[in-house]
């Protein structure tokens, strides 16, 4: 039996509008919606995160939509108009708005409270702390109840609740442990709503499904238990009382999957929406997976996945399941890494263990400039020293809760077409400043910029810090050398470090930079012989590998990029408008629609 054998998927329900609604209480239970903030707002004053920010008006895309508002047929990434006139009882709170200079009407009920309409801003940026800091006390609600918490991103956690549900069974009859797990809204992967759900494609339930309601009927999973089931039954069972832990302490609803692997959880996870979970079963893998749309596999939801249908004609996770890894080869559809990850995917039996990581691996801060890109110097260094004392508000923070600091700081820029980015050392231990982040961006950046020429023409700037490395207790605080180690700029290096490519592109992008894919094992299989491992790199019983230098920008503007190594959802690949021809390069590849006009992509 694998090692994690019980793997718990939680993803929170419609969640900024969640932390939205912990702030003010008369957005619970009405239609309401979370729209985009301004990234060409000019006004650079802190807005503290009570103030009121509902609007009326304006076209900025909804990022993110209440189960009421769903239900009336309101959308992710309609535009605010749309949507109230779909639904005109909308309440739109304003996170990010995407257009500039555009006049916002304040909502009726609340105009009496406030003076103008502000977002939340710090840093000349829209403030996303409130819901990174929600989806911090979620992990921390998690780990009371798991062994392994792995924070996957803002509002994603997969948990490894293998002894947690052993204990339960060894103190409890299995007959109770089945009575708790069949309660309402916890549903078996073999039912007849599951796999209704499991036929509808990733990109239309991302959009936020009409089809996704509570439902409260119980489902039976039928028949003996073996062993394993048992365990995985336990294991919902630990999941649910998690859930209505996070909901009781936090006031957030959450969903979540219970499976053997952490792919099939996530995969159980999302269909059963909002504030009910589902438990995949070993015998239902196979029908589960049987009429699945292939864009739900992880990673098959943007360009690999047209590849692989264009190139062989499949369009489930069952078709894809029935070739091999030679096929997809032959058929130019994949390399051979990629390849057996997505033949073990579409198979179930990916395993991909979870490891204990319940902060970001990486902080990033960015901003995207459209039209008024970044052409001097002067423009540039400015921007980055905001982004440095942005990152240096939460280093400081993390370093107190964590005892860790960044080993690397990393530039990104992108100037219309793909991105560049640039690593270098970074060192600060327990002191250090914005200062020492700043220096060691502006370093990368005039040595990029040796390559460019003026105006530069930067559309998105961001500066990320990474690379994390546990600090000695003992040296908080510390004297002399540690201060004296600790305070040397990357810039002040007789010279300045080598720049860094940062590679990209393909399955890695989904399935983590950080580890090298592992390979598919048979389920119930030993993990793969080491040759295999040794050409792929790493193996699922092998210890997760430093991580290199990596950031993942997860304060990227008006796009959700998870905040670990790991993009679930976002179809990376750069695309252009194809009405107003607006390029939408990396950062905002997840839009579905276009951030200067509002046009679908296609
Ligand atoms: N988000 C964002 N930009 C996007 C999409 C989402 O900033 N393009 C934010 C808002 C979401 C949050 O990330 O609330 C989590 O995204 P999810 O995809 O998990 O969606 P929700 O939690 O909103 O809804 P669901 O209940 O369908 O998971």
């Amino acid at each position: 039996m694998a090692e994690q054998e019980c793997v718990g998927f939680i993803d929170m329900d419609c969640f900024y509008v969640a932390v939205e609604r912990t702030l003010d209480k008369s957005l619970v239970g009405v239609p309401c919606a979370v729209c985009q903030y301004e990234s060409q707002q000019k006004d650079t004053k802190t807005v503290d995160r009570t103030e009121n920010r509902k609007v009326t008006v304006g076209g900025a895309s909804l990022i993110a939509v209440s189960y009421e508002a769903r239900a009336r047929g309101v959308t992710r990434m309609m535009n605010t108009g749309a949507a109230r006139k779909q639904c005109p009882e909308l309440i739109t709170v304003m996170a990010r708005i995407p257009r500039p200079r555009r006049a916002f009407a304040l909502c009726a009920i609340d105009a009496t409270h406030l003076s103008s309409p502000q977002v939340p801003t710090a840093h000349g940026k829209a403030n996303m702390a409130v819901y990174k800091e929600a989806g911090q006390a979620v992990c921390e609600v998690l780990a009371d109840f798991a062994e392994k918490v792995e924070k996957r991103s803002v509002d994603e956690v997969a948990v490894d609740v293998t002894r947690a549900a052993k204990d339960l069974l060894e103190s409890t009859p299995f007959a109770d442990v089945l009575e708790e797990a069949l309660a309402p809204g916890s549903h078996q992967a073999d039912s007849a709503a599951t796999l209704e759900m499991a036929r509808e494609s990733h990109a239309a339930n991302r959009k936020g499904s009409k089809a996704q309601k509570e439902r409260l009927e119980r489902t039976s999973a039928g028949g003996d238990y073996d062993q394993e089931e048992r365990m995985l039954m336990a294991a919902a069972v630990v999941v649910s009382r998690a859930r209505r832990a996070v909901s009781d302490r936090l006031g957030f609803s959450c969903s979540g999957g219970v499976a053997p692997t952490k792919q099939l959880a996530k995969l159980g996870c999302g269909l059963h929406k909002p504030n009910q979970q589902t438990v995949v079963l070993p015998r239902h893998i196979d029908g589960l997976l049987q009429d699945l749309p292939l864009d739900r596999l992880q990673g098959l939801g943007g360009k690999e996945g047209k590849q692989l249908i264009s190139r062989l004609g499949v369009t489930t996770a069952g078709e894809l399941g029935a070739l091999t890894p030679d096929d997809l080869v032959r058929a130019g559809a994949a390399d051979e890494g990629s390849a057996r990850i997505y033949i073990a995917m579409a198979r179930g039996t990916y395993r991909d263990p979870v490891v204990h990581r319940m902060t970001y691996k990486s902080f990033a801060a960015s901003k995207n400039f459209y039209r008024e890109a970044l052409d001097t110097d002067e423009a540039v260094d400015a921007w980055l020293k905001k982004f440095s004392e942005e990152l240096w508000e939460r280093v400081t923070k993390d370093r107190e809760k964590h005892n860790r600091a960044p080993t690397n700081v990393t530039i990104s820029v992108n100037r219309g077409g793909s991105s560049v980015s640039r690593t270098g050392p970074l060192s600060i231990g327990w002191v250090g400043s914005a200062a020492v982040v700043h220096d060691g961006a502006v370093s990368l950046f005039r040595r990029y910029a040796q390559s460019i020429q003026t105006p530069y023409q930067i559309q998105t700037l961001g500066v990320g810090v990474g690379n994390f490395v546990d600090l000695p207790k003992e040296g908080k605080g510390g004297g002399i050398m540690n201060l004296f180690k600790s305070t040397k700029p990357a810039s002040s290096s007789p010279r300045p470090p080598a720049p860094q490519k940062r590679s990209s592109g393909g399955i890695g992008k989904f399935l983590g930079k950080a580890q090298a894919p592992p390979p598919p094992p048979a389920r119930k299989k030993k993990p793969a012989a080491k040759g295999m491992e040794a050409f792929l790199g790493g193996g699922p019983q092998k210890k997760a590998r430093r991580a290199p230098a990596e950031v993942i920008d997860v304060d990227a503007p008006l796009v959700h990029r998870p905040a670990n190594d790991v993009v679930i959802d976002v179809d990376a690949e750069p695309w252009t408008c194809s009405k107003c021809t607006y390029h939408h390069a990396e950062a905002e590849a997840g839009f579905l629609a276009c951030a200067m006009c509002g046009a679908q992509k296609e």
